[in-house]
């Protein structure tokens, strides 16, 4: 019998999961959330976010998730579970967010006193040199960093050019950018700075207790990985600071054992020797959690923003440079599109028929697939997929009907945007998983199989993130160990949807969806002042489905 654990430093909190496996059984037998804001009120963050008089700055203190990581491991002691056995541990990070150590840190990591707690340790030592050579570290939400992605991109030799090379074309929350305006910024704290870390690979170190690797899915998100060759790019490297090469960890493969669980965590938590494999970032990490280690399976999250992603076998790249391609834990790739508008334009339209999720599906149920050629692009707030900067819903065709009508264009207008900006993954889907609020709702998984012909699944995702980074820790364990199991094998009874939520495609609207997708896409281009007028366009989808629409 062994254990794993799988940690999650999320924006807002610290989940751990761990998974026994019994020979071919295996089952989660312990989940354990520790909210920063309320655990560690003294680091006076908001959602795990510090402060600031910049709306575009967004930053959170690295020793906040390092005493975070101390706490819930001495959780895990007062646990009943006998952690003599527990063979491997992973994690999952919230992405693109840097940590920057001083010189001195590899020594100091490797030389933690277990009598005392972590925290403390990693303020200034007794020569009163920093650990930490900047105390507040960029986070993902940051969005200050707009001179140094187009300079970044200019010196690339263009967006697209970047998007080829790294996955993603420059986008501000990226590490890249982030580590060009400290450089530029802060010259001195750059230069007393040992190494960057991801949060991913700040917390395998300070597990291992030396500076731990970076894996591709999170090297992915610096715009400074060359994609295809899972190495820094000495181009991008050139492009963002002097010297960086010099203070990165290598990149090395998802499943590598960073080393063994350091003295410190032995001694003062109890814990054995179990291997530390290297961490990776949250999307990465829910991609396994989820189940999606083979193609022609994506997922889709319906929350605050709506999400969707899958793995590919190949790195082809999003053309309108929206989407990111990232490594998959797996050793393949994973293409990610975030879409901005989400929960909140499908709660406007709720508010219109009554409030309730309930008068919602009513909704659903009373108009035609179609909406009788009412086309939403239900860009209520600033979106990111295609990029819009100046809010405002368009809307196309027919005048809507009433309230009832306007939720049909909201779920189809979001659905068929999905649709239409996941085409360039070049994965043709044949079953999606669901999950996020919204996913409870039958009557939107219904449009979501309509317009993809896909079956759909409501996955009860809870912590996905922690869990896929316990499964990692098992494969990689397993790997190390010399068995080996396949991705499918490791995720099965785990990583599943809910069996009896299939919710199946229904053949002429999907006809009918797949005609509208191209109209879609004229509404887009029109509203971005790049095509013409589409109205001629939805009236002959209308004909010819005269019937369905
Ligand atoms: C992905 C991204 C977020 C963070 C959240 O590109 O920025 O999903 O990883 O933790």
């Amino acid at each position: 019998m062994a254990f794993y654990l799988g940690l999650d430093s999320s924006t807002q909190s610290l989940t751990a999961v761990v998974l026994q496996v019994d020979g071919d059984a295996r089952r989660v037998v312990l989940e354990h959330r520790l909210e920063f804001d309320e655990a560690l009120p003294h680091y006076a963050t908001r959602r795990g976010v510090l402060l600031s008089d910049d709306p575009l700055v967004a930053e959170a203190p690295p020793a906040m998730w390092a005493e975070a990581l101390d706490l819930v491991l001495s959780e895990l002691k007062d646990s009943r579970l006998d952690l003599a056995h527990l063979r491997a541990i992973s994690g999952s990070a919230q992405q693109h967010g840097s940590v920057y150590l001083a010189r001195g840190a590899g020594s100091r990591l490797s030389s933690l006193d277990p009598v005392r707690p972590l925290a403390p340790q990693l303020g200034p030592g007794r020569d009163a040199t920093a650990f930490f050579s900047r105390a507040r570290s960029p986070i993902w939400m940051d969005a200050s960093t707009t001179a140094d992605c187009e300079a970044i991109t200019r010196a690339v030799g263009g967006a697209q050019a970047l998007a080829e090379l790294t996955g993603s074309r420059a986008f501000e929350r990226f590490t890249g950018p982030q580590i060009r305006k400290f450089a530029r910024t802060d010259p001195g704290g750059y230069a007393r700075t040992e190494r960057i870390h991801l949060v991913s690979s700040f917390l395998a170190s300070l597990l291992a207790g030396r500076h731990a690797v970076i894996d591709p899915g999170d090297g992915s998100g610096m715009n400074l990985m060359d994609l295809r060759a899972r190495r820094w790019s000495p181009v991008a490297l050139e492009a963002t600071a002097p010297g960086l090469a010099d203070k990165l960890p290598p990149i090395a493969e998802s499943w590598t054992d960073v080393g063994p669980l350091s003295p410190y965590w032995q001694r003062r938590h109890g814990l054995p020797a179990a291997r530390v494999i290297a961490w990776s970032g949250d999307n990465p990490c829910s991609l396994v959690g989820t189940g999606l280690v083979r193609e022609g399976l994506a997922a889709i999250s319906l929350g605050t923003s709506d999400t969707i992603f899958g793995l590919m076998r190949e790195p082809r790249v999003d053309p309108t440079g929206t989407g990111h391609v990232f490594g998959a834990p797996t050793g393949h790739y994973m293409g990610l599109t975030c879409f901005a508008n989400g929960s909140l334009a499908r709660e406007r339209m709720r508010d219109g028929v009554g409030g309730g999720w309930t008068d919602f599906s009513e909704a659903l149920r009373r108009t035609p697939p179609g909406n009788g050629g009412t086309i939403l692009l239900p860009w209520y707030v600033p979106e990111i997929t295609p990029h819009v900067a100046t809010p405002g819903p368009r809307w196309y065709g027919r005048p809507s009907s009433g309230p009832a009508a306007d939720v049909r264009a909201v779920v189809e207008g979001q659905m068929l945007a999905m649709a239409a900006h996941s085409f360039w993954m070049g994965v043709q889907v044949t079953a999606i998983h669901a999950t996020g609020g919204a996913s409870v709702n039958a009557d939107i998984l219904q449009v979501m199989a309509d317009v993809f012909g896909a079956d759909v699944f409501r996955f009860e995702a809870g912590n996905s993130a922690a869990l896929g980074a316990a499964l990692r820790a098992w494969h990689a364990d397993e790997l190390a160990g010399g068995t080996g199991r396949e991705w499918e094998d490791i995720v099965a009874g785990l990583a599943e949807p809910v069996a009896s939520s299939r919710v199946r495609p229904r053949p002429g609207l999907t006809a009918l969806y797949a005609d509208l997708l191209p109209v879609r896409a004229a509404c887009e281009a029109h509203a971005l002042g790049r095509g013409p007028d589409p109205a001629p366009a939805i009236e002959a989808v209308l004909h010819r489905h005269a019937g369905n629409a």
